[in-house]
């Protein structure tokens, strides 16, 4: 079983892999640790990570990138068309209303979806996780951004599945980081609590959460975001700034090309790099566009006067986090900085002084996520002992679920009014399971819904499920117990529901004093629950289990496929009430989501994808052997094999390769994998007899040496 942590970034992914001696980032074929989240569609196959990112500049309009801005987002999402505007690719809107991605691949345009497209980057980075583990990956945790919401989510856990992953927990970056900084650290307080504050500005968006860390645990005490604020927007504005003075100096617009486009983005972003570190910084490009080599120049605090807006905003996120924890500043012991955008002087600047300390960065910036989701992929592994260590996660939304319906208490009819109540307030321990009781007489839905939109800026609903068809033996509203789990994926689902029916039976009472009553008042909801007021409405909620109850990940066995069961009330003095339990059925609609069996046809489709990318990479190395053959010969012949062959053997051997080396060129450059291993064959037919005569030659001659030297 693998234990793999994924970092999967707007811009760049870690993998990291547990070992028995710890935790390792690991290096793709590139030897690099950062792999770019980009998938290059070409005529023949893709080019993903860092193979993609090296074929962008000549493919711009296939190259698709920022891919984790693109899932679980409706199309009209105001945030993915700002986003959009600067992406060089183009995405449309699909049917159902959510982006698609245009390529050309193999020769013709196609359409993927962004969860696809993420599916493709996972690929990858699972390659070069195997590569490295020489074994299958499968078992993994991904890092989330806490701002993800539950579509968001669910196109991640998708993703994976078309990877071919099994992700055992999506984890906010925020707390992973949390986790690789807390459970090496030996000094932390067996009473007091260590408050640390973790600050992650990315690529595209800035996250903070604070965590409460004692002896052998960390409490996320509160989370905090803003999903448009990140490096690219220091990007953008110096962007904007050199597009104007071109358009100025040099008459060319370069919205008008996407190669100028990139071109002149990446140089802003290397140009922003250079100006951590030095107070000015040049940009030159040769021919932009036009024919025209461009030249530019910057001073820090030019470059600090531009990036105004965007740093006036840095400071909400950190207000909003303290004051979610109910913290006082000076109640934040340290300030822990990772995500490569908080190189930026000015970023820096306006932390310390919001903090009244310098922040620290004792973290690897850049793999903390990744090690944190492969040290929470292990603890969570059987395969894995890791020193004792709880994580306490908290949920940042506020989840509501609602529902049409007559209050409990009234007979007649008004069956329409929508009623609602809040299920997993913000704050609320992940994972973690509520139950509710209705009062029905025929199937009936509820919605899932973010209760605070204004935290979310997004739709409200999340989900729809139907309960029922159930038929009552007895009253005419039935009693139904609906638990509703909030997963440790971060992703709220009705469960089960089950309808409750008690029945009196004449049974002899029989004390059961090894039950405690306590313990089935969590199992069992109240029957007071038809006498609460209308605005309780008629659902009672109660914790069915507490959170470290319920932490197991899910167990894919839903209750609701379980049989029919019978059980015991226990009240001992009473006479014995039965009560009899029927699972009812539930069907969810999430609204943006992909039906199971859709993914399970994407899961191929990938498989096929992938299937074309390794045929046409061993076309390229037999293609590479057939022409590194040829060079060797041809050296070989004319050097250590030259005493081995006779001169006509030499000549036609020579001539061979030459027209070898030409068909490579013209005819033979665009061939199958089997029309070079057969010309390699045919070429060896006649180098292997050489080959031959000059090694028995070589071998005889040290053994000949060695008696010499016995004599
Ligand atoms: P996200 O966390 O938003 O998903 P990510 O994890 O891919 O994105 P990081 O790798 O943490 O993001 O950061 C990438 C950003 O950091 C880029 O915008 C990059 O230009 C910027 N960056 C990298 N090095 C520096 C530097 N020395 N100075 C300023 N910015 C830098
Ligand atoms: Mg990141
Ligand atoms: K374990």
């Amino acid at each position: 079983m693998s234990v793999v942590g994924f970092d999967f970034g707007n811009e760049n992914c870690l993998v990291a892999v547990a070992r028995q001696r710890g935790i390792d980032v690991v290096l793709n074929d590139e030897s690099k640790r950062e792999t770019p989240a980009i998938v290059c569609f070409g005529d023949k196959q893709r080019f993903i990570g860092t193979a993609g990112a090296a074929t962008t500049m000549m493919n711009p309009k296939n190259s698709i990138s920022q891919i984790k801005r693109l899932i679980g987002r409706p199309f009209s999402d105001p945030e993915l068309q700002r986003d959009l505007k600067s992406l060089p690719f183009t995405v449309t809107e699909g049917p159902n209303g959510f982006p698609l991605i245009q390529a050309r691949y193999l020769g013709e345009m196609r359409t993927f979806t962004p969860t696809q497209v993420l599916g493709m980057v996972f690929s990858d980075l699972k390659i070069i996780g195997q590569k490295n583990l020489n074994a299958a990956v499968v078992d993994c945790c991904i890092g989330i951004p806490v701002y993800f919401t539950d579509l968001q989510r669910r196109a991640v856990l998708d993703a994976a599945t078309i990877a071919g992953l099994h992700p055992l927990r999506l984890m906010h970056e925020t707390t992973a980081t949390a986790l690789a900084y807390g459970i090496y650290k030996t000094d932390l307080p067996e009473n007091d609590q260590l408050n640390v504050a973790f600050v992650d500005v990315g690529h595209a968006s800035m996250q903070v959460c604070i965590a409460g860390f004692k002896k052998g645990q960390l409490k996320i005490l509160a989370h905090s975001f803003d999903r448009s604020l990140g490096g690219r927007d220091f990007d953008e504005a110096l962007f904007q700034h050199f597009t104007t003075k071109f358009k100025a100096e040099y008459h060319i617009d370069v919205n008008q090309n996407a190669r100028a486009c990139l071109r002149l983005r990446a140089a802003c972003e290397k140009l922003k790099k250079v100006l951590s570190a030095n107070p000015e910084a040049p940009l030159n490009i040769e021919c932009l566009m036009e024919e025209k080599d461009v030249r530019g120049f910057i001073k820090r605090e030019e470059f600090e006067q531009i990036s105004i807006p965007i740093l006036e905003r840095v400071k909400r996120p950190l207000e909003k986090a303290l004051q979610d924890a109910g913290l006082a500043v000076e109640n934040v012991h340290t300030v822990e900085v990772v995500g490569s955008a908080s190189r930026i002087p000015s970023i820096m600047k306006i932390l310390t002084e919001f903090f009244g300390k310098e922040p620290k960065r004792t973290m690897n910036s850049s793999e903390c996520v990744s090690r944190g989701c492969a040290l929470q992929c292990a603890i969570l592994s059987p395969t894995f002992k890791v020193r004792e260590f709880q994580v306490q996660e908290c949920f940042p939304f506020s989840i509501a679920i609602s529902w049409k319906g007559a209050a409990p208490d009234s007979q007649n009819g008004a069956a329409d009014n929508q009623q609602g109540t809040i299920v997993f307030p913000k704050g609320n321990p992940i994972p973690s399971i509520k139950a509710l009781t209705f009062y029905r007489s025929g199937t009936f839905s509820i919605d899932v819904k973010y209760a605070d939109v204004s935290e979310l800026q997004y739709p409200d609903k999340i989900s729809t499920y139907t309960i029922g068809p159930f038929q009552s033996t007895k009253s005419e509203r039935a009693k139904v117990k609906v638990k509703v789990r909030l997963n440790l994926h971060g992703i709220v689902s009705v469960e089960s529901a089950t309808l409750l029916e008690e029945e009196e039976v004449e049974v002899p009472v029989t004390k059961e004093p090894s039950r405690e009553p306590a313990k089935m008042d969590t199992d069992e909801v109240p029957s007071d629950a038809a006498t609460k007021g209308p605005n309780e409405a008629d659902a009672n909620m109660e914790e069915a289990k507490s959170a470290a109850d319920a932490s197991g990940v899910e167990n894919g066995v839903p209750e609701a496929d379980k049989p029919t069961q019978m059980e015991t009330d226990t009240k001992v003095e009473a006479p014995k009430k039965k009560v009899k339990k029927t699972n009812i059925p539930v069907s969810e609609v999430v609204y943006g989501g992909i039906p199971a069996a859709e993914v399970e046809k994407l899961l191929e489709k990938e498989y096929e994808m992938a299937l074309q990318d390794r045929v046409m990479e061993e076309t390229k190395e037999k293609k590479n052997a057939v022409e590194a053959y040829v060079y060797d010969m041809r050296n070989k012949l004319s050097d250590k094999y030259q005493e081995f062959v006779t001169d006509p053997e030499r000549e036609g051997f020579t001539a061979k390769l030459q027209e070898t080396e030409d068909w490579l060129y013209e005819d033979g450059e665009d061939e199958t994998k089997g029309v070079y291993i057969a010309k390699l064959e045919e070429l060896k037919k006649q180098g292997d007899p050489i080959e031959v005569r000059y090694k028995e030659y070589t071998e005889r001659g040290p053994v000949l040496d060695q008696l010499v030297y016995c004599i």
